[in-house]
């Protein structure tokens, strides 16, 4: 790895104030002096992490730009790395990286990172954070992004594998001097130390349970009879006139989808046919599509009318739902009395007039995110790491019920068994083409 100098756009092609071509590898700098000079630059006495200003000249360009050196180790790939900051101009940078590449190799995507990882800059759960902080679109996906390429979720890996590691340590030694005591004292050890990890890891585990709806976003499903005001509710959600509302009842066929951000969580709403017994073909298979979304949803918005009695057809389709992933909204508390439904969550709104709609918001924040998920600490976004973690926790729990009845030797070797799985997150034992695979969902020049 990083025997070639590499070139790439790290900014996205099209015109904006500046692009940024970078290069990585022993020949950037050598590269870099055949075509960028400075009053101020000499090439022999380069200062690191100094920009120079001056000119870009070659093949009928004469750019004037900025551009800095990164000396090995101390920069993003851990090679020898230079920036140009050009103009923004799509003609201008691919011109630039065409002149440079004549000297050196176009990188594939995430080809930076990727040599960062290898040179040992950055481990492989931190070069997945760094795609997370790219492709993060709230806060929340953001801060979790954040707890990844910050290393502290590493941090914690580290610690459960430099725990498994001082056991193995007296594992030997009690191998070495076998004496029955330290055999019994070290299989102590190990147990209250798997003990330990176990829970941690369960933990993260429970509190990750919903993590990818931090990414995927929650879904919810605005379902009820027809005429009860599920499209206006979605439009008060939304602040604007998204769905067709009419008096008839029938008026919404097909589910309408559409996403909001609340405390930095992506919802994905969707307006649903109103389920009722008659209605013609069309408005049947909106009915059965209501229905599938119900079941594919996180949480369901069951909107009812105030201004008539619950019908027994929707007290038979309320039995049906969840009651923990269920809303009841009473609507239309502009023309009538507010009254409740019991054993439910309810709340009471106008989506006409948009009353009660921050009450009915943070209701639903409350049931799908603030009881499932404690943000504050880590909450894996990431199916590979949580696919990890559930390994390590199953191979702890299978040693702990077998402790007893273990051979110190074997002990040592399931221990080291849940050190290569957690080392799979850190990228220590984790195969090439995973690794490959990551590092292929990069975008250009990263
Ligand atoms: N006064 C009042 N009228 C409302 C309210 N919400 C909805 N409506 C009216 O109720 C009627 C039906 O509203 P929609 O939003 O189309 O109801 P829907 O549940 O989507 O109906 P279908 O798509 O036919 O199933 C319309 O005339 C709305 O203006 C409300 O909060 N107050
Ligand atoms: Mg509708």
């Amino acid at each position: 790895m990083g025997e070639k100098t590499i070139c790439a756009i790290s900014t996205p092609l099209g015109n904006s104030a500046i692009s940024i071509i970078r290069m990585s590898g022993k020949d950037s700098l050598k590269i870099a002096e055949k075509y960028f000079s400075s009053k101020s630059l000499n090439y022999k006495k380069i200062e690191e992490r100094k920009m120079y200003l001056g000119a870009f000249k070659a093949e009928g360009i004469s750019e004037k730009c900025l551009f800095v050196y990164f000396r090995a180790p101390y920069s993003y790939t851990g090679e020898d790395v230079v920036e140009f900051q050009i103009h923004g101009g799509e003609y201008l940078a691919k011109k630039i990286l065409e002149i440079l590449a004549k000297n050196c190799s176009l990188a594939l995507p995430g080809e930076f990172t990727k040599r960062a990882f290898f040179n040992g800059k950055i481990s492989l759960d931190e070069a997945e954070g760094v795609i997370d902080i790219i492709n993060a679109e709230t806060q929340a996906e953001l801060s979790s992004a954040y707890n990844l390429s910050s290393g502290k979720f590493n941090r914690e890996i580290s610690a459960f594998q430099k725990s498994l590691t001082e056991v193995l340590a007296k594992i030997e030694v009690a191998l070495d001097y076998p004496e029955h005591d330290e055999e019994l004292i070290t299989t102590k050890e190990a147990q209250k130390v798997l003990l330990e990890i176990g829970d941690k890891l369960e933990q993260i585990i429970e509190n990750s349970s919903s993590g990818q709806k931090l990414k995927s976003g929650v879904n919810i499903a605005i379902c009820g009879s027809p005429n009860v005001g599920k499209s206006s509710l979605l439009n008060a959600l939304l602040g604007r006139e998204r769905a067709i509302v009419s008096s008839v009842a029938g008026t919404t066929r097909d589910t309408i989808s559409e996403t909001i951000v609340h405390n930095g969580i992506k919802f994905n709403l969707t307006d649903t046919a109103g389920i009722r017994s008659e209605g013609d073909e069309i408005e049947k298979i909106g009915i059965e599509r209501a229905k599938k979304e119900i079941e594919n949803s996180d949480l369901t918005l069951f909107v009812v009318d105030l201004t008539r009695e619950t019908t027994e057809e929707e007290k038979a389709l309320l039995k049906e739902l969840d009651k923990e992933k269920t809303i009841v909204v009473l609507n239309k508390k502009d023309l009538a009395a507010e009254r409740k439904l019991s054993g439910y969550t309810c709340v009471s709104i106008s989506a006409k007039r948009e009353e009660n709609i921050s009450n009915l918001l943070n209701l639903i924040y409350e049931k799908t995110i603030a009881n499932k998920i404690d943000l504050s600490k880590i909450v894996l976004t990431n199916m590979r790491h949580i696919t990890i973690l559930k390994e390590a926790k199953k191979l702890v729990d299978k040693t702990l019920q077998t402790l007893d009845s273990m051979s110190l030797d074997v002990v040592a070797f399931e221990i080291k068994r849940v050190w290569n799985e957690l080392g799979k997150i850190t990228g220590e034992t984790e195969t090439e083409e995973i690794i490959d695979e990551i590092f292929s969902k990069f975008c250009l020049g990263k």
